[in-house]
């Protein structure tokens, strides 16, 4: 397998937790993709991606696998037992559910406030930037944030009693938030605790 990706980007950064998870890391190949450079941009990158971003997974038959969610299922259920994307019915549905909100609630709209708000990639790679939108999208993330903790208020991880790939979203989403400069309020105490406990998980701490 190979895997296309900018190391320490945050969309990477999900997949390299699975895949630590799913004690895979050693069977893949990364490739780098300068995104800063605007090699996601060139023809060969988006025959494997259209949408033209990282992380691409790349299978032994040439099958291109984007977007987070879609790669965690595939290596989820290619190693073992499913870990990371659930067992049962319920499950499933709850953990793909709570994967969503963290994805649109925080990581999506740290992104979106980091592209439009903040100079993003630079000049050459960010074509279009609507400031106003993008601050809008930081506010939306502080709200995520707030729905988080109050989840986490009730329960260890974002899908009930398990580490889930929903905990992988918001985890590395929140990460992103410190690098786009996004101050998460100190009141958010449930979320303090949790994001302190997974640090410590060997697939993040490593
Ligand atoms: N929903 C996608 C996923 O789940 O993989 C998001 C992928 C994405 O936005 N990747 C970013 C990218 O390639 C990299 S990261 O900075 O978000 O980690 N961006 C290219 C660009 O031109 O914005």
């Amino acid at each position: 397998m190979k895997v296309y990706e900018f190391e320490g980007f945050p969309n990477p950064a999900r997949v390299r937790v699975a895949l630590a998870e799913k004690n895979l890391t050693d069977q893949v190949e990364f490739v780098q993709i300068d995104l800063l450079a605007g090699e996601h941009r060139a023809a060969t990158f988006l025959e494997k991606n259209p949408s033209g971003a990282v992380p691409v997974l790349e299978l032994e038959d040439g099958t291109t696998i984007s977007e987070c969610t879609a790669i965690t299922e595939y290596l989820d259920h290619v190693s073992g037992e499913p870990t990371l994307t659930g067992r049962t019915p319920q499950e499933r549905a709850v953990i793909n559910m709570m994967q969503r909100r963290a994805e649109a609630g925080v990581m999506d709209a740290v992104s979106a406030y980091f592209h439009h708000a903040t100079p993003g990639l630079g000049p050459d790679i960010e074509g279009y930037q609507n400031a106003e939108w993008g601050e809008h999208q930081r506010d939306r993330a502080l709200a995520g944030m707030a729905y988080l903790d109050g989840v986490l208020a009730k329960r260890p991880y974002l899908a009930g009693d398990g580490f889930s790939v929903a905990d992988i979203t918001a985890f590395i989403g929140l990460g992103f938030a410190d690098f786009a400069k996004i101050e998460i309020p100190q009141d958010y105490v449930h979320l303090a605790a949790w994001r302190a406990r997974i640090a410590e998980r060997p697939s993040i701490a490593t």
